[in-house]
């Protein structure tokens, strides 16, 4: 009783900055989904987005999931100059969706990712809001707003200061191939191993391709809303029903759940990358980097809580189905 008296008055909701891709694959839309689950139960605070993807669609598309689970409040930067423009259909085609009356399905604050600050200043103005050693940043995509808040030695300081832990999704720790996250901005993810201040675990290629979502879940968990922006972007991301690895959702679900015995972590060592986007680890005592582990006893636990955490509904559903 004493002790979960203690835990109440300590179990502070850790501050998050979630650093994605958004639109190049649909993980990093269940990702976000995760996050506003945790933040309802009081274990995370969403404090900023930034995103890697230098489309316009990315930003309204996180805005629209912030606004849907009633949380528009949350800021949301965009890389300029950064990788990967193409469009996608995962974050278009929800943004695009009207009623018969012409009103948006998901309404949002920003018509356009034009609208949103850069992301390094939106960086640096979040973590100078916030205690010390207290942020946790969960970065899905590419390196490239992580690497430029390193090119100021002012902000390696603000960093060193600031952020508890980094979390990764990128690199490969099972076999020497090029991981997207890495191989797109190559340059960023070598300064970013190299150069960031504080621990680092990454979630590498292995651990979500060994942890599906499953088709099922999309077409059963989500009933609570009559239209979800994370089901209509699983939806227009491929043809249904497929599966798809849960990399993004596994990196978040470490991130804010460290101690829970979700994953095991190899030995502390040095990440680097190289120009290829191959990763590779040498284990090293004085080494700030680790990556996940998943046994086979622990994969069935850690894919049902993504689940869970995913398919949560929201604190006040936009347009809830009372059945
Ligand atoms: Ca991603």
């Amino acid at each position: 009783m004493l002790a979960l008296v203690v835990a109440s008055v300590w179990a502070q909701p850790t501050p998050v900055i979630f650093d994605t891709d958004m639109g190049n694959d649909v993980d990093d839309a269940l990702a976000l989904a995760m996050l506003h689950a945790f933040e309802s139960r009081a274990e995370c605070r969403l404090i900023a987005v930034t995103i890697t993807k230098d489309n316009p669609w990315s930003a309204v598309y996180v805005d629209m999931v912030n606004t849907f689970y009633g949380r528009a409040r949350i800021p949301v930067g965009v890389v300029k100059g950064g990788v990967t423009p193409e469009n996608s259909p995962m974050i278009q085609a929800p943004a695009e969706r009207r009623r018969a009356d012409g009103s948006l399905v998901y309404p949002r604050r920003l018509a356009s990712g034009a609208e949103a600050p850069e992301a390094v200043a939106l960086l640096r103005r979040v973590l100078q809001a916030e205690k010390d050693g207290s942020v946790v940043i969960v970065q899905v995509g590419f390196s490239t707003n992580l690497a430029r808040l390193l090119d100021s030695p002012a902000d390696v300081e603000l960093v060193r200061k600031k952020v508890r832990l980094l979390t990764v999704m990128a690199g490969n720790f099972a076999q020497p191939k090029p991981e997207f996250n890495v191989q797109k901005d190559a340059a960023s993810a070598r300064k970013l191993f190299e150069k960031w201040p504080t621990e680092i675990v990454a979630s590498g290629f292995e651990i979500g391709e060994k942890m599906l979502f499953p088709a099922s879940s999309i077409e059963h968990d989500f009933g609570w809303a009559a239209d979800h922006p994370v089901v209509d972007a699983y939806r227009s991301y491929k043809r249904m029903p497929y599966d798809r690895p849960t990399w993004d959702l596994t990196a978040v679900l470490y991130a804010i759940r460290p101690e829970a015995g979700y994953f095991g972590l190899s030995p502390a060592g040095r990440i680097t990358a190289d120009a290829a986007g191959r990763t590779q680890f040498r284990a090293d005592a004085a080494g700030r980097h680790r990556y996940l582990l998943l046994s086979e006893g622990q994969r069935a636990r850690a894919l049902e809580a993504l689940i869970l955490l995913a398919s949560t509904p929201a604190e006040k559903p936009v347009d809830p189905v009372y059945k």
